[in-house]
């Protein structure tokens, strides 16, 4: 149709994409036979039938058992590329991943082989589709802030191919001030930092995020909405939020998608953008996420363009990288 050929058209950047999140049913099974791992489906179907989810812990529980099949530097360099030829398809010209380091170091995978796959898959997305890249860091916040030190220790001869760090898992009881040292510290070594906050956690965990991370922008923030004189405090600071419609709608952080609020963020003046979060486990890339929520809500192109652009503005790429885009 003349929209999808609209949004498809659209230079974006994809902002919160987890590339774990990005392991299709069938990689997944081919990676399991590769690697002799088992996993607790007996087909494609099974996989796809489990993804039913009442909330973020009960996806967070079947992604973590799916990454059980990533081993190799071969592997993380084919869910990379997988995810690139996805995105490139959708018209994705930049795009900052997630990692979460952990979910395999935990297992015996060297950090070496998860993010040299990565960087490898990153070089020839940008030769083979012209699309940048950046890696986020991600720090699991229901471990210990030790952890999290540990992760960055092990991430220092990688420090130059690493754009920023980012906090994920499970939100709720595991507030931004348990990692504000570990994230200083990553400040202090240059990096950009985000992270999750007002997914399922009150407006609170988003004051602290701003106050005790330094964060530059915010993952999720739809529970920022409840707080007046945070929103306030957001769009006078010029904060982006990564906004995930089908995710928020999986996860039931909104109940239908024709009450999300991405027209309300707008409204309020809110640097909203708009990415997949999770593709594999949420049903769609990013396109499908700018495609449901315009017909959710019945956004306009101005709408469409609003939220691409403020894609551009909202990444961590060079000021001067960011006007080619505009
Ligand atoms: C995540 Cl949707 C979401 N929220 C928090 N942590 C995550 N890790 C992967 N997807
Ligand atoms: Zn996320």
């Amino acid at each position: 149709t003349d929209l999808d050929a609209f949004i498809t058209g659209l230079p974006k950047a994809e902002l919160h994409l987890h590339i774990e999140g990005s392991l299709e049913p069938e990689l997944m099974f081919a990676l399991a036979e590769r690697n002799g791992v088992s996993i607790p489906f007996a087909s494609v179907e099974e996989v796809r039938a489990a993804y039913d989810f009442s909330n973020l812990q009960d996806f967070l529980d079947i992604y973590y058992a799916g990454a059980n099949v990533l081993l190799t530097r071969q592997d993380f360099h084919d869910l990379a590329s997988a995810y690139f030829a996805r995105a490139a398809a959708d018209g994705v010209v930049h795009a900052e991943l997630m990692f979460d380091p952990q979910t395999h170091t935990d297992r015996g995978v060297p950090f070496s082989e998860v993010i040299e796959g990565l960087l490898c898959a990153m070089e020839a997305a940008r030769a083979e589709h012209g699309i940048s890249s950046s890696l986020i860091l991600s720090f699991l916040r229901h471990l210990s802030e030790e952890a999290a030190f540990a992760t960055l220790a092990e991430a220092e001869p990688w420090l130059d191919r690493i754009e920023a760090v980012g906090l994920d898992s499970s939100e709720v009881g595991h507030p931004p001030e348990k990692f504000a040292r570990v994230f200083a510290a990553a400040r202090d070594k240059g990096l950009r930092i985000t992270a999750h906050a007002g997914e399922e956690g009150p407006p609170e965990y988003v004051h602290q995020a701003l106050d005790l991370l330094g964060v530059h922008r915010i993952d999720h923030g739809n529970r920022a909405l409840e707080d007046p004189a945070l929103i306030e405090r957001l769009v006078r600071e010029g904060m982006t939020l990564t906004v995930c419609p089908l995710s928020n709608h999986k996860l039931c952080v909104v109940d239908d998608l024709a009450d999300h609020p991405i027209d309300a963020m707008l409204a309020h003046g809110l640097k909203a953008t708009v990415n997949s979060d999770d593709p594999a486990y949420f049903g769609g890339y990013v396109a499908d996420n700018y495609r449901a929520i315009a017909m959710a809500r019945r956004l306009d192109r101005d709408a469409l363009a609003t939220l691409a652009r403020n894609s551009f503005t909202g990444s961590f790429l060079p000021d001067e990288i960011v006007a080619e885009h505009l």
